[in-house]
């Protein structure tokens, strides 16, 4: 008896302390993170390519480049529907202030969005120039919102 009852106790911390199956509280994902994270997954490979056209490591043929700049408008929308706050350790690579800092995170997001919508303007021009340019301020608000509100790396 005292053996089951230490085996239920046990076994009711390990839970506990492993967050529900999780990895615990540094990056822990809950539902919403494993969203967020697909989410951001699926909009890279297209954001790269469009990335090694910028830097002259792939050809850039504007009719295609429109499209992916296209895309990337779509795409970007996606990773901030996710953005619940999952249970705390839960968060990902979420730092706690993307809540905390609601407003703050709103601004960044916002501004991620007018950039976004800023190459895909570019890119209908067919100007390769202006898309170099704004395609370094989309690259540049990924940076910056990472560098506040994404647990280092
Ligand atoms: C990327 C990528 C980011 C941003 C950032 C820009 O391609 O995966 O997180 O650009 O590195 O500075």
């Amino acid at each position: 008896m005292k053996q089951t009852l230490a085996l239920v106790l046990l076994t009711a911390l390990l839970t506990a302390c492993s967050g529900g199956g999780t990895t615990g509280s540094a990056g822990g994902k809950g539902q919403y993170s494993q969203e967020r994270s697909t989410a951001f997954k699926t909009m890279m490979p297209n954001f790269s390519t469009m990335g090694k056209i910028v830097k002259g490591e792939e050809p850039y043929h504007p009719e295609p480049f429109k499209q992916m700049a296209a895309t990337l408008v779509a795409e970007s929308q996606e990773p901030f529907k996710h953005f619940t706050q999952d249970p705390d350790g839960q968060t990902g690579d979420a730092l706690p202030n993307v809540w905390s800092d609601a407003a703050g995170f709103a601004a960044a997001e916002k501004s991620f969005h007018e950039a976004v919508a800023k190459l895909n303007a570019a890119a209908q021009t067919g100007d390769l120039a202006q898309i170099k340019a704004a395609y370094g301020e989309v690259g540049g608000n990924c940076k910056s919102c990472h560098d506040v509100y994404r647990r280092p790396k």
